[in-house]
């Protein structure tokens, strides 16, 4: 089903307040508008001490000697550990989510600028940062290695000499799809166009940098900490499987967040000294990074070096797409990914579109910088998935003279071949993508927008409208087959309802920003009949909700939101046990009717939720075999990932004197099945834009030769503001995933994937009388000036 027309499946309660799905303001802004939100910079215990963290100068070197003495003797200052130390403990080294392991503080070497070599525990935060300048750190500096092509050249130095055997900077080798049936495809299509495209390594820069409390408790043998983190349970687990303590004397609250965006997925080395250090002193310790430390040294994104090549028939039929891609994973492969995806959900590149073959083959290396990969809004890689197909797909309309919206309609998976398995084995669960690229076309004024291009264009101005149509695979996943670290990718979920019809959900996921306090009570209320405003979401407190995997890759609504939809209908079976036995007539006889159980036929006799919830709870008999009480909880085991869709066209015009970008409009066109809070979708959308309209212009951590990061402060490494932004239009269709609960499909990263391509592509098309058929992100003025004169050139 397909309709452009909103649900506003607003139903009433006996107070007439609207509960259910539909525009609602968020729960959670009273408190964040007021400044009382609690981030884990606000948690101050009795007792407190705190951490600075010394961090390498350089980019490779071998550590010689450190001279720790001033530093101790340096007033306030209460211990400083230096890697030798943890080594003594067993705790230098730390497993990462992708099977690597990352060093805690460096022993050997140092394999990246920002590493950190050494802690200080301090009174106060001014004591700490002021030791760190007597810690004396005598490098033997040695070659860094800074781009990854340089990193396979059989002279290249070894980084990662401390994995045994190691002897050169090889990653791992991945592929997908079937080499020689593609290869057979290209050999016979009458257009081949390949491109190189670079997406550059950029960063997720939340408002809120990464930092942790942690306060262990010798007496009660219990570990307690507040840390910044997207994944509490799994990351209880993990310092449990680390520290030796055992899992349940392990309390990880990950208070309000202030933004995530993938940045706050891995465990950083910085949570872990922060433990020891409260294990050592045996007081709480604070450890808070400042910006620096966050750009320099914590999970930065993409850094993809790709090849795309895709073939066709002359009157443009997509017969198969290629690509050959080297992937930079920095100093330690730090990436959160299903253990069976090393690079992500990357598999999707195939996009939307009805192809006969697909191949990918990926290497992925070390390099001096610092670890990372998965974030920022990626969707597990779909990223740089959509980017690559969106971007070649413009290539061969250019190539083939055709209108870039009239191939893409051409090519799509048309509505009746969903489920549709692509040449990469991912399963598309539902789609209908035609009605929506038309829509974006419409809101556009698609026709318009080109005849006011060519007038433009004879007068000599540069003026671009660029298309991307995505499809993203979100909300892992089956844990048959996908796990972070052996820990199966579902998610739990409680339901109580008190005695007075009030209610309290726990989730295991947790939200940086997104709106779950307000998204998941509704998601409650549409099914039991409860008010939202009635409904307390808990999450982020490991003794407190249950176990699940947490929010990444979009996947709360597609996974736990179906754990809420879920639990509150074994609620609400329940509550109809013991409305039949008020009714005093059989469970057959009783109809739902939105926060109420009536008898069909006699609506006058009738119970609501709350006169339920009261009864189950109070005196009197329930029918038998009910226990007293009104709650549930279940783990939700998805059996496929949710696949939204979208389509954007961006309009852009260049001043040909300065080369200066400006994006003119930009329309999102959304498909994430079910909506449960359209206002929160927007906001989710217009976020995911600007992030887009930042990596297409502006956003690049870059580094010099010797690796230092030239990208280490908000004054170099630029982010967007509402100045660089335009005023976003916005419009939806609705295709429910059917595997679903409500059918809905996750979408907190959809503009982030979809919007980069359709600015770049917005971009090459203005820069078409230059004859430019790509150039690569961020197009500063500076780029788009050499595009114009005929050198582009790679980051
Ligand atoms: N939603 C909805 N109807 C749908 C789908 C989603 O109303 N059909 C609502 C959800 O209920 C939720 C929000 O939209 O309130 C986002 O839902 P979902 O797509 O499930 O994504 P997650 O909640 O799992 O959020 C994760 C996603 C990721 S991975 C990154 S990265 C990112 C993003 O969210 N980080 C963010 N958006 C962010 N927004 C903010 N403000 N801060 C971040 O750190
Ligand atoms: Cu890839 S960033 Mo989000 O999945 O947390």
């Amino acid at each position: 089903m397909t309709t452009v027309h909103e649900r506003v499946d607003t139903f009433h309660d006996n107070d007439q307040k609207p509960v259910g799905y539909g525009r609602m303001l968020r729960k959670e802004d009273p408190r964040f508008v007021r400044g009382r939100g609690r981030f884990v910079d606000d948690v101050r215990l009795p007792g407190m001490l705190h951490l600075a963290i010394l961090r390498s100068p350089v980019a490779h070197a071998r550590i010689l000697s450190i001279d720790t003495s001033a530093a101790e003797a340096s007033p306030g200052v209460k211990a400083v550990v230096t890697g030798a130390m943890l080594a003594e403990q067993g705790l230098a080294w730390m497993p990462t989510l992708s099977n690597d392991v990352q060093a805690v503080l460096a022993t050997d070497k140092v394999r990246f600028q920002g590493q950190e070599v050494a802690f200080v525990v301090a009174e106060d935060g001014y004591a700490a940062r002021d030791a760190l300048e007597l810690i004396d750190v005598e490098y033997d500096v040695l070659d860094p290695v800074v781009d990854a092509r340089r990193a396979l050249e059989p002279d290249a130095p070894v980084i990662r000499d401390d994995l045994e055997g190691k002897t050169d900077n090889h990653c791992f080798d991945w592929e997908t799809g079937d080499e020689a049936a593609t290869a057979a495809v290209f050999a016979r299509a009458d257009v081949v166009v390949s491109q190189d495209l670079v997406y550059p390594r950029v960063h997720p820069a939340p408002m809120e940098t990464c930092g942790a409390v942690a306060d262990f408790d010798a007496v009660e043998g219990k570990l307690r900490l507040w840390s910044t983190t997207q994944a509490p349970h799994a990351h209880r687990t993990l310092y449990a499987l680390v520290a030796g303590i055992p899992e349940h004397k392990i309390q990880v609250i990950s208070p309000d967040i202030g933004g995530g965006f993938g940045n706050k997925v891995p465990i950083y080395p910085g949570y872990v000294c922060a433990i020891v250090a409260s294990i050592v002193t045996g007081k709480p310790v604070k450890w808070m990074e400042d910006r620096f430390e966050n750009l320099i040294s914590t999970g930065f994104a993409r850094d993809y070096i790709m090849r795309g090549e895709i073939a066709a028939t002359r009157d443009g039929q997509i017969l198969a797409i290629r690509t050959n891609v080297l992937a930079d994973h920095g100093a330690f492969n730090g990436t959160a990914a299903p253990v069976k995806y090393p690079a992500g959900f990357f598999g999707v590149f195939t996009g939307s579109y009805d192809i006969e073959a697909a191949y990918c083959k990926m290497t992925a290396v070390f390099t001096n910088k610092a670890p990372g990969g998965v974030a920022y809004a990626c969707s597990f890689r779909i990223t740089e998935a959509v980017y690559l197909v969106e971007r070649i797909v413009d290539c061969l309309a250019d190539e083939l003279g055709m209108d870039p919206a009239e191939l893409r309609l051409k090519n799509f998976i048309r509505p009746e071949q969903f489920p549709y398995t692509t040449k990469t084995g991912w399963v598309y669960d539902s789609g209908d993508y035609e009605p929506t690229m038309r829509l974006a076309m419409e809101m556009a004024g698609y026709a318009d927008l080109r005849r006011e291009q060519q007038e433009k264009r004879a007068r000599g101005e540069l003026m671009g409208i660029g298309i991307a149509f995505f499809t993203e695979a979100v909300g892992a996943g089956p844990r048959k087959d996908m796990d972070i670290l052996g820990l199966g990718m579902a998610d739990g979920c409680e339901l109580r309802v008190h005695p007075t019809g009030k209610a309290v959900v726990r989730l295991s996921v947790q939200s940086q920003g997104q709106g779950h306090e307000t998204t998941f009570a509704q998601i409650i209320a549409e099914e039991i009949g409860i008010p939202p405003d009635d409904i307390d979401v808990l999450h982020g407190d490991t003794d407190n909700t249950p176990f699940g995997l947490g929010t990444y890759g979009s996947r709360s609504t597609p996974v736990s939101g179906a754990a809420a939809a879920l639990v509150a209908r074994k609620v609400r079976d329940k509550a109809r046990i013991i409305a039949s036995g008020m009714l005093e007539v059989s469970v057959a006889d009783l109809e739902w009717d939105k926060g109420s159980f009536r008898v069909k036929g006699d609506p006058g006799k009738s119970v609501t939720i709350q006169d339920i919830a009261m009864r189950a709870h109070g005196a009197g008999d329930l029918p038998e075999g009910i226990e007293g009480g009104l709650e549930a909880q279940i783990c939700y085991n998805p059996s496929n990932l949710t696949y939204p869709h979208g389509a954007y066209i961006c309009v852009v015009d260049i001043d040909p004197g300065t080369a200066q970008v400006k994006v003119r409009r930009f329309i999102a066109v959304d498909d994430c099945g079910t909506r449960i809070n359209p206002m929160i979708i927007e906001g989710q959308v217009h976020g995911g834009l600007a992030d887009g309209v930042g990596m297409a212009l502006m956003e690049m951590i870059a580094f010099d030769e010797d690796g230092n990061c030239l990208g280490a402060s908000l004054m170099d490494y630029l982010l967007p503001t509402a100045l660089e932004v335009p005023d976003w239009e916005t419009g939806f269709t609705v295709t429910p995933s059917p595997h679903h609960p409500i059918g809905a499909k996750g979408v907190g990263e959809s503009a982030t994937v979809g919007s980069p391509p359709a600015i770049v592509n917005a971009i090459v098309d203005a820069l078409e009388p230059f004859g430019v058929r790509h150039a690569d992100m961020p197009l500063t003025p500076s780029r788009v000036w050499d595009a114009m004169r005929g050198n582009a050139r790679p980051p």
